[in-house]
């Protein structure tokens, strides 16, 4: 993707003083290629157990199980050749352990904070949030995709510091999908994720259960994440020339990590295997492919099953999205596979020479996904997405709507009611936007004259509307605004009333104001 985005609708050159450069300087960080390829194993994370049963707030005569869950600096090993690095994370883990729940089992989890009171990475007090007044070190847990009640949704100023812990209440009442949980800190977010503080949450239902799915040791979940590493393998994250202001528009690490290591490799079975990707790096879309252009399979998307499966070659996934694969090494026998990201290579499979007998399926129907009517929708919001550039033409801010994070709230869809949201981008930037609470479906997207809308906000089209991507046709929670188009999205507004947010998932953005709250009406 584009390092910067230059369309914007406005000079911005008083709230943050240019910086001169926003690439670490090539002699900082450590060359990733010169690393040995495929000498770690992929590493799987390992599944958290309850700490004990106790009553549900929801019904105290029914007890249910509760989750601890520490947030602590500890250091591992990304790559074999290189020194363990320093790292935050849930269980000292990164990925955190993976949470496997049933829809329908409720569950409580007490998320707490034992970092230490100094962050290791560069907080920019200018940013919305990370004054410097406040405790530098800042957490809270969203788990992204999770229909929760607000309390429990991991407002961005609901954080808490180092010492302090909260009780998260999670009901599960939802479909089967990877969902994800991870810090959502007002103004170091970005920050907070590329420490490592974030971990997979799957979720399972009887309708996914009774489709014979590659499940067990051949369900795998894959994060992929990237990061710079300086030569003696430590987080290196990327600053602005401006000492005062370091924030940077986007970091795209030049490691990229799966599960935690860089270039591991993993044995599979010659049959099938389900693969449950997350893109968990702060700014980096990835175009997935294997080397060898062996096809696979899309069975979800964000929000769990498609309606069929879809034949891929290659595959977009943005930052906060997810997709549920299907690979099926059977005609691959004795075969080493590599995914790669365009030219970049991601990691390898090596598959056995051995012929297995396969008793898992991938049906040619999987759940149904009804399309939701417009005639449904009680209203259509129009919401641009604007960045700011300095003098010198670098983004210095990015805003949804041109309106600041404080300023009051504008989105108020009323309980059980739907909307489309229609999301402007004049930028140069593709936006991966997410709502919190709720799930929606991508009805369009279309090309429009920017030019005509940054100066007079005259919404001019000069393309048909083009359908979402099959890969993206099911339920979604985080959806490419992509540059210089129009996207509109459907969502029913359902689950609970109350205060949610609503953000770009690029975290520099995100951090830097692409951010807002939005608020569910109970009554009109
Ligand atoms: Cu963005």
């Amino acid at each position: 993707m584009r390092r910067t985005g230059l369309a914007t609708t406005a000079l911005l050159m008083d709230r943050v003083p240019a910086f001169s450069q926003s690439v670490p300087a090539k002699a900082l960080t450590l060359d990733p290629n010169t690393l040995a390829k495929f000498v770690d194993p992929l590493p799987i994370p390992p599944i958290v157990r309850p700490d004990r049963y106790q009553p549900s707030p929801a019904d105290p005569g029914v007890k249910i199980p509760y989750f601890r869950q520490a947030m602590r600096p500890f250091e591992m090993k990304v790559h074999r050749d290189l020194k363990p690095t320093r790292m935050w994370g849930f269980s000292s883990g990164f990925p955190g352990p993976t949470f496997d729940v049933r829809s329908g089992q409720e569950i409580m989890v007490e998320w707490v904070n034992e970092l230490p009171d100094k962050h290791f990475l560069p907080v920019d007090h200018n940013l919305g949030g990370a004054g410097a007044h406040q405790p530098e070190v800042r957490a809270v847990v969203h788990l992204h995709g999770g229909k929760v009640a607000p309390e429990s949704d991991g407002y961005p100023e609901d954080w808490i510091v180092p010492g302090k812990s909260a009780l998260y209440h999670y009901p599960n009442k939802q479909d089967a999908a990877m969902l994800w949980y991870h810090d959502h800190a007002m103004g170091i977010n970005r920050l907070n994720i590329y420490a490592g503080l974030m971990g997979a949450y799957l979720l399972r239902d009887d309708v996914e259960d009774s489709l014979q799915l590659p499940n067990g040791k051949y369900e795998i979940p894959l994060v992929i994440s990237d990061r710079f590493f300086t030569p003696e393998g430590q987080l290196f994250y990327p600053v602005s020339g401006n000492a005062n202001a370091p924030w940077v528009p986007e970091v795209f690490g030049d490691a990229i990590l799966v599960n935690g290591k860089i270039f591991p490799y993993l044995d599979v079975a010659a049959r099938k295997h389900r693969f449950r990707v997350l893109n968990a790096s702060n700014a980096r879309f990835y175009h997935l492919s294997f080397a060898n252009g062996a096809s696979f399979t899309q069975i979800g998307t964000d929000q769990g099953l498609l309606p069929a499966p879809i034949p891929l070659k290659a595959l977009m996934i943005a930052p906060g999205e997810r997709v549920d694969l299907v690979i099926d090494f059977s005609s691959h026998r004795g075969e080493e596979m590599i995914l790669k990201n365009d030219a970049f290579v991601i990691m390898q499979f090596r598959v056995s020479g051995d012929k297995v007998n396969d008793t898992s399926s991938l049906p040619a129907a999987l759940r149904p996904v009804p399309k939701i009517s417009e005639a449904q929708a009680v209203k259509t919001r129009l919401l641009s997405l604007d960045e700011y550039v300095n003098r010198v033409a670098e983004p210095v801010l990015m805003l949804l709507n041109g309106t600041y994070w404080h300023q009051p709230i504008t989105e108020t869809p009323v309980l059980n009611t739907t909307e489309i949201w229609t999301l402007i981008n004049p930028t140069d930037d593709s936006h991966p936007i997410h709502l919190h609470l709720v799930r929606f479906q991508i009805l369009d997207r279309r090309r429009f004259e920017t030019s005509a809308y940054m100066g007079r906000r005259e919404l001019k089209f000069t393309g048909e509307p083009v359908p979402p991507d099959a890969s993206e046709a099911g339920w979604k929670d985080t959806a490419r605004a992509e540059p210089g188009m129009v996207t509109r999205i459907i969502v029913h507004f359902e689950g609970y009333a109350g205060r949610y947010v609503w953000h770009c998932h690029i975290l520099e953005h995100e951090d830097n104001e692409m951010m807002r709250p939005y608020e569910v009406l109970a009554k009109p």
